[in-house]
């Protein structure tokens, strides 16, 4: 792969020094004990440190004594991602970029190769950010979260939207853990705050007749993005967190909360089915009850939104009182 991966640039020598500096919160690693433990000389030590600083961490060389570990960036590095991370599925592999052209291409060739479910590609921002439909996702660099997750569910290619709802729930669950805002979905595929969009879910599957070979979670989310860095033309308004709460978010915890929603979510869903993950997905609707529009390709539904059924269709009841499965479309409330 042509990208610069930070997977490549951040190698396990960082990370070994960084667990030394974690097991010692805000404690001084001597630079003796750096090198005897990792088994390397004192300037590959300092290198290796350098190497760190550049990166973003604040280390501090304490005369005489060794180094110690004062802040670390809030960059999408695997090696922070995954440092406390509460899952046992997801993020068991982390790739990072520091650009790429969409998270989600670079996450299904990695599937195509094997790639083992949970296994989940960050990038700091896309060139080629990919919307539903052949639209664009806005993806600047180093304020936003752009990630796709793998996934390899034992169930029918039918049953493949069900994740899509249940990555608009981990969304919704990571925006209520890591702020005070209350989020809303609206079917299919956005999160919105006060009726703005501040994330969109873009899911893409490989699959046979009977078989899902994978579906990638494709999970697009405004944190810090500054309203001078949308542009005009967006089809419905949209926002970041930061906008919404006037204070950045730490985008580290919320990729975090995101992963361990997902895992908590997805274990749920294999053992239990899709009906607990349905019931909160209808529990953050915005539409439930809604006189809303849909409108796919050319063509269009109206009535009141009543639900959703097993294959993630919206139910809506017409004006005559037949109830139509919208399966696809842009959902408009009136
Ligand atoms: C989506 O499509 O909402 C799916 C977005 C998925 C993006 C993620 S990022 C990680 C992964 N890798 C990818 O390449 N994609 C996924 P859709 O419902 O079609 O909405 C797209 C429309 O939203 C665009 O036509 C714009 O009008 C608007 N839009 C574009 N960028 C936006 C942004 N950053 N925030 C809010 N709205 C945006």
């Amino acid at each position: 792969m042509k990208d610069r991966s930070r997977d490549t640039v951040a190698k396990s020598l960082d990370q070994q020094i960084l667990g030394l500096f974690r097991a010692k919160p805000g404690g001084v690693v001597s630079g003796e004990e750096l090198s005897s433990l990792l088994n390397v000389s004192r300037t590959a030590v300092w290198k290796h440190i350098k190497a760190l600083k550049d990166l973003g961490y604040r280390i501090d060389a304490v005369p005489s004594q060794g180094y110690r570990l004062l802040a670390v960036p809030d960059l999408l590095i695997p090696e922070e991602i995954t440092a406390g991370l509460a899952t046992c599925r997801i993020g068991r592999r982390v790739i990072s970029f520091r650009e790429t052209d969409s998270t989600n291409e670079v996450a299904f060739r990695l599937a195509e190769e094997e790639a083992e479910e949970g296994t989940v590609v960050v990038a700091e921002a896309q060139r080629r950010g990919k919307g539903r439909l052949g639209r664009r996702w806005e993806s600047p660099a180093g304020v936003n979260l752009y990630c796709s997750i793998i996934l390899r569910p034992p169930v029918l290619p039918v049953r493949a939207p069900q994740l899509t709802f249940l990555s608009a729930v981990a969304v919704a669950r990571a925006v209520a853990a890591t702020t005070s805002l209350t989020p809303f979905i609206k079917w299919p595929n956005d999160v919105l705050i006060n009726d703005r969009k501040v994330a969109g879910l873009l899911n893409e599957m490989s699959a046979e007749t009977e078989k899902v070979n994978f579906i990638i979670l494709g999970i697009g989310v405004n944190l810090n993005m500054r309203r001078e860095q949308f542009p005009a033309d967006l089809r419905h308004p949209a926002t970041s967190l930061f906008l919404e709460q006037g204070r950045e978010v730490s985008r580290l915890a919320f990729v975090r909360a995101l992963l361990e929603a997902i895992d908590a979510l997805y274990e749920t869903y294999l053992h239990f089915g899709n009906e607990p993950v349905r019931k909160e997905w209808l529990a953050l609707s915005n539409v439930l009850g809604r006189r809303v529009r849909v409108s796919f390709q050319e063509s269009e539904t109206v009535g009141v939104a009543e639900g959703i059924d097993e294959d993630g269709a919206l139910l809506v009841q017409c004006a005559d009182g037949s109830v139509e499965r919208v399966l696809a479309g842009d959902v408009t409330i009136i």
